[in-house]
């Protein structure tokens, strides 16, 4: 399903539970698009491909994949338009909130598919997660904002309609994956449930540019080490809604808001290490 991006929140969120993932057009202006790839693009270009410095075994993550994380550092764009997008945080709320106090950032990275690379496995975002997965309910929401070409050619995503049904452990029909393709500033949100994978880029001379972040149930580890990816100076900038998001907040995982888990935290710090952060952590 594509959805203009003046759709409801809730309209979006329905399209989302029953496909797995839908696609708003133009999430993301112009502006901030060109804005977003072109604060990414000189730690792009420094970065060669490969998730692992060699790239030895990065056939899930792609040797000809640039992926650089800890995007709230490098881009400032990206907290304000996507880290803080209110059509995304709309769409989390009335996904993981159901299952948590907070939920948090898991992970935001470039993921940069070059020429030749082959497509990557069909898989569910979950999978990190596979014993929470297995109760049924939503653990994550992912989004990939296209930042530039994104055809069948270039690699754009191959998703698997409905795979989000069917338990956890539901096999992938891999015959059924058909690409999702895009225009810059559209993004593809799509539950940790759907089964997808990052297309073969088969152009010469094209590269496949996707933004990536994903939103995790607050008791679980995020994939990526979130806060220590930000400088503290960087930290003391950001509004608080972003810091919380990053991890530079405790996290209840509980929604109860009566009795003992009530008062119970994650993620919690010690008060001298709030008083010498400074108001950079927010606890709860
Ligand atoms: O690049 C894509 O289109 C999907 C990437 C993905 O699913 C992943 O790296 O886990």
């Amino acid at each position: 399903m594509r959805c203009p991006v003046n759709t409801t929140v809730t309209e979006l969120t329905e399209h989302i539970r029953r496909d797995g993932g839908v696609v708003i057009e133009g999430l993301l202006t112009p502006h901030e698009t060109d804005a977003l790839h072109d604060q990414l693009q000189p730690h792009v270009e420094r970065r060669s491909p490969g998730f692992r410095e060699d790239a030895g075994d990065d056939e899930f993550y792609g040797r000809r994949t640039v992926r650089i994380q800890g995007l709230a550092a490098k881009s400032r764009q990206f907290v304000d338009s996507v880290l803080l997008n209110e059509i995304l945080l709309g769409i989390a709320d009335n996904i993981l909130l159901p299952h948590c106090g907070n939920y948090w950032m898991s992970q935001s990275e470039t993921i940069y598919i070059a020429p030749g690379n082959p497509a990557q496995a069909l898989h569910r975002d979950d999978i990190n997660w596979s014993f929470a997965a297995r109760t049924g309910i939503d653990l994550q929401m992912s989004t990939l904002i296209a930042l530039g070409d994104y055809d069948a050619e270039v690699g754009a995503t191959m998703v698997v309609p409905n795979s989000h049904r069917g338990g956890y452990d539901a096999p992938i029909d891999s015959s059924l994956a058909r690409p999702v393709e895009m225009n810059p500033g559209d993004a593809l949100i799509y539950l940790g449930s759907l089964a997808h994978g990052g297309g073969a880029n088969n152009s010469t001379n094209r590269i496949r540019k996707a933004l990536y972040i994903g939103f995790l149930l607050g008791w679980l580890t995020p994939e990526e080490a979130v806060p220590l990816a930000i400088p503290l100076e960087v930290a003391r900038t950001l509004p608080e809604r972003a810091r919380g998001l990053l991890g530079l907040s405790s996290v209840r995982g509980n929604i109860a808001t009566e009795g003992v888990e009530s008062f119970t935290q994650l993620w919690q710090l010690d008060r001298d290490h709030l008083e010498q952060l400074d108001g950079a952590f927010i606890q709860h």
